[in-house]
């Protein structure tokens, strides 16, 4: 068991000056149980407590971090942007750097608005739908996370799922029913809303794999096949690769999986640890934001340089030769190994990776798949999940605190800190 008496004592102060002590409900272990560990500093794979524990980093900020922490050309730009101020409210030369280099990355993008988080992200892009349609409803699946806006915080996943909240109070009854909610990997469902709804829905929403419910892979034709649908019914497909950008593969998961989204939603990586979020995709669909178009959007710190510097390095430094394969190759590593452990052990998972992210699911019952929020609900052994967390956290392993989460790999993830990380693993396993 290790030392947390700062930590517990931070967060017993935390609590009384901040609701629950965190700034987002998923830090705060609820799920889990147990001191979340106030983070003093990061390097590489690693995070340091405020009690000196040090631990290899899977949450890796939620996953902006795909360089890991620190990564000296970040620091160093980053030293260096500082030094000429920090915001201008003003356009800047960076901010078009970093779009070029997004519209060239990312297949389907032609635009792209920068915002400051994904939740910003994803609203301005339903609101962006629903100007281009004139239609007001949206479609969302149970399970999917993205973001906290009142229209998308219906059944939803991340830490509304972790907390195992319904909905959220405070959405007006009316901005809820313009929700309308699907399951995932379930085309029948979304062709007979579309049927119930004619000419109402302006959009399909939907991460392309939902990992905000763990981690759950689409079927085959699935994300298609939502394509095929918003055009046949005259919607817009927007793409929510928050988390999925950069990380699927470097183009995303419509890179990879030749998806050509109207919208695509983008976060985390871009912003390289610092406050980006962006909305993007064909020119005829975003020459509708103001001042273009009408369709009204804004923010004080939008384009912000410093996070511009952080987000335009991390890419520039992804696309590397082979740094994206290596992270994957990490990937691949731990995942082929968690499997491994599972069999050795009968203790049943299911352990899915796209790139450079990944997810588990403990089991309540061999042989279950999960396939979607209700079958994750229904299988995924979140008791047993929290030992393991814990288990591993004393040992200087740092995994989501929560079962409803992925995990994530960066390009300085070591095969020591992997196999370091796999043995722990398989002692722990010994003890569930
Ligand atoms: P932010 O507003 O947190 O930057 O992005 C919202 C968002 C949108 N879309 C997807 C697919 C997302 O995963 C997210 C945010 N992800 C969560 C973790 N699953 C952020 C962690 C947190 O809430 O603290």
């Amino acid at each position: 068991m290790s030392n947390t008496a700062q930590s517990e004592a931070l967060f017993n102060e935390a609590t009384t000056l901040i609701p629950g002590g965190v700034n987002s409900p998923v830090r705060a272990f609820r799920s889990v149980g147990g001191t979340p560990r106030f983070i003093e500093r990061g390097e590489g794979p690693y995070v340091w407590d405020v009690d000196g524990n040090r631990y290899v980093d899977y949450v890796l900020s939620w996953g902006p971090l795909t360089l890991g922490h620190a990564h000296p050309a970040v620091v160093s730009a980053l030293q260096d942007a500082v030094t000429h101020g920090t915001s201008y409210g003003a356009p800047t030369a960076i901010e078009s750097e970093l779009a070029k280099l997004v519209i060239n990355t990312v297949p389907s993008i032609e635009m792209v608005r920068f915002v400051n988080s994904g939740t910003e992200a994803t609203m301005s892009a339903l609101r962006l739908a629903r100007a281009v349609t004139g239609r007001e409803k949206i479609i969302k699946f149970a399970g999917c996370y993205h973001g906290h806006a009142d229209m998308l915080l219906v059944q939803a996943g991340s830490g509304v799922a972790t907390l195992g909240l319904p909905d959220s109070p405070g959405v007006p009854a009316a901005t809820a029913a313009s929700t309308l909610i699907a399951p995932f990997n379930d085309l029948d469902a979304v062709r007979t809303l579309f049927e119930e709804h004619p000419e109402q829905i302006a959009c399909v929403i939907t991460e392309p794999i939902a990992a905000n419910m763990g981690f759950v892979m689409p079927e085959d034709g699935y994300l298609q096949g939502l394509v095929d649908l918003c055009h046949e019914y005259g919607a817009l497909f927007i793409l929510d690769e928050v988390m999925t950008g950069f990380r699927v593969s470097p183009g995303g998961a419509q890179a990879a999986w030749n998806l050509d989204p109207d919208i695509t939603c983008l976060g985390k990586v871009i912003g390289g640890g610092l406050p980006v979020g962006a909305y993007a995709g064909k020119r005829r669909i975003m020459e509708h934001v103001a001042p273009a178009g009408s369709m009204y959007q804004a923010g004080t710190l939008s384009g912000n340089p410093l996070a511009m510097t952080a987000g335009l390095v991390t890419i520039q430094e992804l696309l590397k030769a082979g740094v994206f394969e290596n992270i994957a190759a990490s990937v691949e590593q731990l995942t082929a190994g968690m499997r491994d452990i599972s069999e050795e052990t009968g203790i049943a998972l299911q352990v899915g990776s796209a790139g450079s992210m990944f997810g588990f699911y403990f089991l309540n019952a061999d042989g279950a798949v999960i396939n979607d929020y209700a079958s994750a609900k229904q299988y995924a052994d979140t008791t047993r999940y929290g030992k393991f967390f814990h288990a591993m956290l004393d040992r200087g392993v740092y995994f989501a605190p929560s079962q409803f989460e992925a995990g994530f790999m960066s390009s300085v993830h070591s095969s020591d800190d992997i196999d370091f990380t796999l043995q722990n693993a398989r002692d722990v396993f010994a003890t569930l």
